[in-house]
């Protein structure tokens, strides 16, 4: 081969590795997934698969009738909107045709799915979170946390495979509908993201072994709620501002969770006047974002405990929500300890 031509290749893009895609990332580390027989991988496939239809919907989102709200509302009294509602079906298929899930427990839904077959993983899932966004072309995202049935194979689902401690989860991820798609997976052993390539249709491996910084100068919350807030936040968030803080709140949890992970940052839903207990769900939302950041080195709790100590009483339970980086998530824990000293804030705002 001719010299020139030869380094001209070289310095092309043929040159470069395509990398390593999402599927092939799990046939190499099969062995590190838990209880590594291959149906943890199938059930991580099945839900990278529905991911890539959610994302084509996703896309097209301005171009057919499908923005907007569906004209019902879910359990939790939220509009549904017809993305959620198409998402939750993508799901929901793609696991029950996979034959690894025996149940599904969606954000969606107000009951658990009993897929009454031989699979052994229960799914807990927010099939498209921060759905407000969507009309007006923000980030949204999935979210989703595995299990392992408790009960034997064969027998119905019971309350006992379905309520576990977010401290059980054997995997959680979440994908980020954004300016690309990208989704960010742990089985415990570390935190990967893959970026999809649509014009191939694979994700590939482009953030491995996501760390979050212990400390960061972002904080997200919602501050038009600040009247509604505890003395105790109200502090911390003064602690913020005296600290020349950036305040970064998209109103799409994957999307703030996402930027926070990659730059550190607090991310913050604390109990409101309206919603005492806050407005996020433990098995929908937090536990699995509790699994990622822990994984990632930092911290999720709500105020008082590590959120994946939490045991679930009911299936659309909340909780306040402190998750980022390890010292900020810490401080801010350290003000919520300390509520009784504080000053009443409206002397202060
Ligand atoms: P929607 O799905 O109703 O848009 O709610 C999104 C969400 O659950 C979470 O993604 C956001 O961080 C949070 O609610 C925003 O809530 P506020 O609008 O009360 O700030």
């Amino acid at each position: 081969m001719n010299k020139a031509y030869a380094t001209s290749v070289e310095s092309s893009r043929i040159a470069h590795s395509i990398g390593t895609a999402l599927d092939r990332f799990i046939k190499i580390n099969q062995d590190q997934f838990p209880y590594a027989s291959g149906e943890l991988s199938q059930l991580l496939r099945d839900i990278a698969l529905a991911s890539k239809v959610v994302n084509r919907e996703v896309n097209k989102a301005g171009l057919i009738d499908i923005m907007g709200a569906a004209g019902s509302a879910n359990l939790t009294g939220d509009e549904q909107q017809k993305l959620d509602v198409l998402a939750n079906i993508r799901f929901s298929r793609a696991l029950t045709k996979g034959g690894e899930a025996c149940a599904i427990i969606s954000e969606e839904s107000e009951t658990f799915l009993d897929l009454k077959n031989q699979g052994k993983y229960v799914i807990a899932i927010d099939p498209l979170d921060g759905s407000s966004n969507i009309d007006v072309n923000v980030s949204i995202g999935t979210i989703f946390s595995v299990y392992r049935r408790k009960t034997p194979v064969g027998t119905p689902i019971s309350q006992e495979d379905i309520m576990q401690k977010g401290s059980e989860q054997v995997a959680a991820g979440y994908v980020l509908y954004g300016s690309s798609t990208m989704l960010v997976l742990t089985t415990g052993y570390g935190v990967h993201g893959f970026t999809y390539e649509a014009s191939l249709g694979e994700y590939f491996l482009s953030h491995p072994e996501m760390r979050i910084p212990d400390d960061g100068k972002i904080y997200s919350i919602n501050e038009g709620l600040c009247d509604t807030f505890e003395p105790s936040l109200r502090a911390y968030l003064r602690h913020c501002h005296s600290n020349e803080y950036t305040a970064r709140y998209v109103g799409s949890l994957v999307a703030d969770f996402h930027r926070n992970l990659l730059k550190g940052g607090i991310y913050i839903y604390p109990a409101t006047r309206k919603s005492p207990q806050g407005k996020l769900r433990l098995m929908f939302e937090c536990n699995a974002l509790a699994f990622l950041v822990e994984q990632a080195g930092g911290k999720a709790s709500d105020g008082h405990r590590r959120v994946l100590d939490i045991l679930p009483t009911e299936l659309h339970q909340r909780t306040p929500f402190f998750v980022g980086s390890r010292n900020m998530v810490e401080v801010a824990e350290a003000f919520i300890r300390e509520e009784a000293a504080e000053p009443l804030p409206s002397e202060n705002y």
